[in-house]
């Protein structure tokens, strides 16, 4: 143990406790800004100055460890002063046009200077003034960009994507991508972790709210939109709902007031993905001799977009299915126009993800098979909703819940779990016993694949045959695992991977809580709407038995494949 004097108080801390950590054993709070525990832990911001005696130097404190005897003043003259004076030099290079940016009321630079008592920007302005590309899902604005680096880290360090470095020198330093000129080109997975973890408006993902806005004002135009299902865990927070009052009945009468036609349900394809992929891998199954394993899960573009630039080799075991966001807009411009009696043409379809990857997904090649443009036009994220409901002074904590649209509106509990980091495979595993055995497993007979950890495996016994299975969540993990496969170190059969840390609950289009990863508790509002469920299997959704039998015949039936199944070649 180590003893330290902080701000007159005496106390005991570990060995290597850093100076911030001891400070809040003893109820000090130290302000930081760059700072992201066991992530970003560089000091580079040098708002967490402390005077330590005896030293001429200020120390930063989230990485300078304690030493004994140690005297330190958090907010002695000169501590202070640095403190403020250092905030003020970021400011300096920091565009502030706060009223107008897409963080404003929830930025970390705005906090501190507000916290700090800092009213004036003194020193002369220099920023980069430019942006990346408008057109891309995720944009970069280089004038609000304060060299933090939690970007470069997560990216690095959680994702294993390493798409940002530090670039110039003097004055014109910046962080922009590595290697390459183009965002476009950096092989970025659009996971959107560095926003969420941005802690001003450097980045942000492309507004497409007012595309929506232009279909809802076409009177040609039927408007519906899907919800996924990691939605209902999260909307509700940039109104202050708790999980409970943000039923996604409450979002739907909210979205009907936007202007919406017609609400419908992830969920519901989420069902149909697991129709078609839990066939799939029953027909690999068969063929096991023959067939390369593990399967993977395809729903996650992200983690598409991740495979197939890092490692091309097991592109080929990607299942073939769409996600169930591409499988409901290609169901909604067929099936559901044919159910209207309208042209698919008029149907205008939205999509609301916790994810930026899938505004680059709709626009896919291949993702257009029902004939009538884009099966999916426009997809939102979480925040975006929360903009564009807000822009309308739509109160939705005052509004009563309503219903979703029928036929697209059901989901069984298991399409619900699948917003959470290994609830594909377990809803996918739900459905494979059934179509194996004709018998309904227990519902919870494998829920051993649930929790946050990054990498889970399980054994499972089916009608005889032992599936071993792997769920990873963060990009990270993918990689690791992919790597371990690759050596030969790991055998799997069937593998989930999504490429938010805890899965889309954690995705990067959620609403941001500066470093507070907020997966483990949106998680629990999944498994309890599952838990609250009847329906609680895929194959017995009467929407997708309806489906298949008024429309598509069988799961991957020639029109399944056609409208339902992709390659990866786009
Ligand atoms: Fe997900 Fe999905 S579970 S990727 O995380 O599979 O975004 O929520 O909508 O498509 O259903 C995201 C969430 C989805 C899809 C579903 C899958
Ligand atoms: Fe890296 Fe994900 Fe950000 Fe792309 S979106 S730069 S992969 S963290």
């Amino acid at each position: 143990m180590v003893n330290v004097v902080i701000d007159g108080k005496h106390i005991q801390v570990q060995e290597r406790t850093t100076i911030l950590d001891a400070a809040k054993a003893a109820g000090i709070r130290i302000p930081t800004l760059c700072f992201l525990a066991g992530v970003n832990e560089i000091g580079a911001c040098r708002v967490c100055v402390v005077e330590v005696e005896g030293y001429e130097r200020l120390f930063t404190a989230c990485n300078n460890p304690v030493e004994e005897g140690m005297v330190i003043r958090t907010n002695s003259k000169k501590a202070r002063e640095a403190r403020r004076a250092n905030v003020r030099m970021i400011l300096s290079e920091h565009d502030n046009h706060c009223p107008t940016c897409v963080r404003s009321g929830n930025c970390e630079l705005q906090r501190i200077a507000n916290e700090l008592n800092i009213h004036d920007t003194p020193f002369e302005k220099h920023y980069v003034n430019r942006r990346t590309s408008p057109d891309f899902p995720l944009i970069r604005d280089f004038s609000l960009c304060i060299k933090c680096m939690r970007c470069v880290q997560v990216c690095d360090k959680i994702q294993h994507a390493n798409v940002w470095d530090v670039v110039n020198t003097g004055a014109k330093t910046t962080v922009d991508v590595a290697r390459v000129y183009r965002l476009e080109d950096a092989d970025c997975a659009l996971c959107g972790q560095c926003i969420t973890h941005c802690p001003v408006g450097a980045l942000h993902e492309r507004d497409d709210t007012q595309k929506v806005l232009d279909a809802i004002d076409d009177p040609e135009k039927i408007v519906l939109v899907q919800i996924a299902p990691a939605i209902r865990t999260a909307w509700g927070e940039e109104f202050g709902m708790k999980p409970g009052e943000a039923t996604v009945t409450r979002l739907a009468a909210a979205l009907r007031l936007v202007g919406f036609d017609y609400v419908f349900d992830t969920n519901f394809s989420a069902d149909l993905t697991i129709m078609e992929e839990g066939s799939e891998f029953v027909e690999r199954l068969k063929h096991r001799d023959h067939e390369k394993f593990p399967m993977f899960t395809s729903c996650c573009p992200g983690w598409i977009r991740f495979v197939k630039s890092h490692w091309p080799q097991f592109v080929g075991q990607l299942s073939s299915a769409k996600s169930p966001q591409q499988m409901f807009g290609a169901v909604a411009k067929s099936w559901y126009a044919q159910t209207l009696g309208v042209d698919p043409s008029r149907i205008f379809s939205v999509s609301i993800m916790p994810c930026l990857a899938k505004k680059a997904e709709c626009a896919l090649p291949g993702m257009d098979g029902a004939g009538a443009g884009q099966d999916v036009d426009v997809a939102l994220t979480t925040r975006e909703v929360s903009r564009l409901i807000r822009s309308l002074q739509i109160q939705p904590q005052d509004l009563e819940d309503e219903e979703l649209d029928m036929p697209l509106g059901v989901g069984s509990g298991a399409g619900a779990i699948f917003g959470a980091t290994g609830g594909v495979m377990e809803a996918a595993l739900r459905s494979a016993f059934f179509l194996v055995t004709g018998k309904n497993p227990e519902p919870d007979a494998f829920k051993s694949v649930r929790g946050m950890d990054g990498w889970k495996e399980a054994t499972f016994d089916i009608a005889g045959t032992a599936l071993k299975v792997a769920v990873v969540n963060g990009l990270g993990n993918a990689d690791k695992l992919l790597a371990a496969l690759d050596r030969g170190d790991v055998r799997y059969d069937f593998v989930e991977v999504m490429a938010c840390p805890g899965g889309c609950v954690g995705g990067g289009g959620q609403p941001i809580h500066d470093r507070v990863e907020m997966a483990p508790q949106r998680a629990p509002t999944l498994y309890d709407i599952d838990r609250g469920m009847e329906l609680r299997f895929s194959h017995e959704n009467p929407s997708i038995l309806a489906c298949y039998k008024q429309f598509l015949g069988a799961p991957l039936s020639e029109k399944a494949h056609h409208l339902l199944h992709t390659t990866y070649h786009g």
